[in-house]
């Protein structure tokens, strides 16, 4: 059985459980990392020399890193639904999930890092004023790519969506200045109607409130 490595309040991990829900796939989920430890392990090494969460196991086929594993589990489990078969079709979603990764993703992580994980007294108020001013830039841009469009890469729900989408919980709920959104906000009220999105990416994470250790 596919074998899942990760917290439910990691991220990362969201993105796989999400699209583990989408396609409806049997698994075990193995909680690790912060307050569930484990990464330190040889075991885990075996399986993640990075050492970081998610991991899966797919009857012997191990992958980590996230978006890897979104597309892994989607070309294998979601053609032509998560994994638009056309290769053109499938970049205009995987340029969104490169550009996450490469963009939407560390600008924001400053901001959450900064804003709500570490404790008041040792805020960088730097790094966080310039996160959020980056994460509006960008999320204008993502706005104005979805004012045509219900999901990131057309008319239907993909991969690029699963890694895009799973930032919106936290941007919106932190407390900070956003721009106006009308196209985005939409997309994100479509998201919230998907129970795997709501079971997966819509988790409390007053756990991390204050929590730099991991
Ligand atoms: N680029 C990696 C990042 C993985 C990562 O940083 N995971 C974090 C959780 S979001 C982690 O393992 N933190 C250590 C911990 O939770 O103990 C991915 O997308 O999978």
């Amino acid at each position: 059985m596919l074998k899942i490595w990760g917290r439910t309040n990691s991220i990362n991990v969201q993105k796989a459980m999400w699209a583990v829900g989408e396609l409806g796939l049997a698994h075990e989920r193995i909680d690790a990392g912060g307050r569930f430890g484990g990464l330190d392990t040889e075991e885990f090494a075996q399986m993640n020399p990075n050492r970081r969460i998610p991991v899966i196991d797919d009857e012997g086929t191990v992958v980590w890193e996230s978006h890897s594993i979104v597309r892994y589990l989607a070309a294998k489990y979601g053609a032509g639904t998560l994994w638009p078969t056309d290769p053109g079709e499938r970049a205009k979603s995987e340029m969104w999930m490169d550009w996450t990764l490469a963009d939407l993703q560390p600008a924001f992580i400053g901001v959450f890092w900064n804003l709500y994980r570490t404790p008041e007294e040792q805020r960088n108020w730097k790094v966080i004023r310039q996160g959020i001013a980056r994460s509006a830039i960008l999320f204008k841009m993502l706005d104005k790519h979805l004012e045509d469009k219900p999901f990131v890469g057309g008319q239907m729900l993909t991969i690029g969506d699963i890694a895009t989408g799973a930032q919106l919980y936290r941007y919106f709920e932190l407390e900070i200045d956003r721009p106006e959104l009308p196209n985005v906000e939409a997309w994100y009220a479509r998201l919230k109607e998907r129970e795997a999105y709501r079971t997966h990416v819509m988790v409390p994470f007053d756990e991390l409130k204050g929590r730099t250790g991991f």
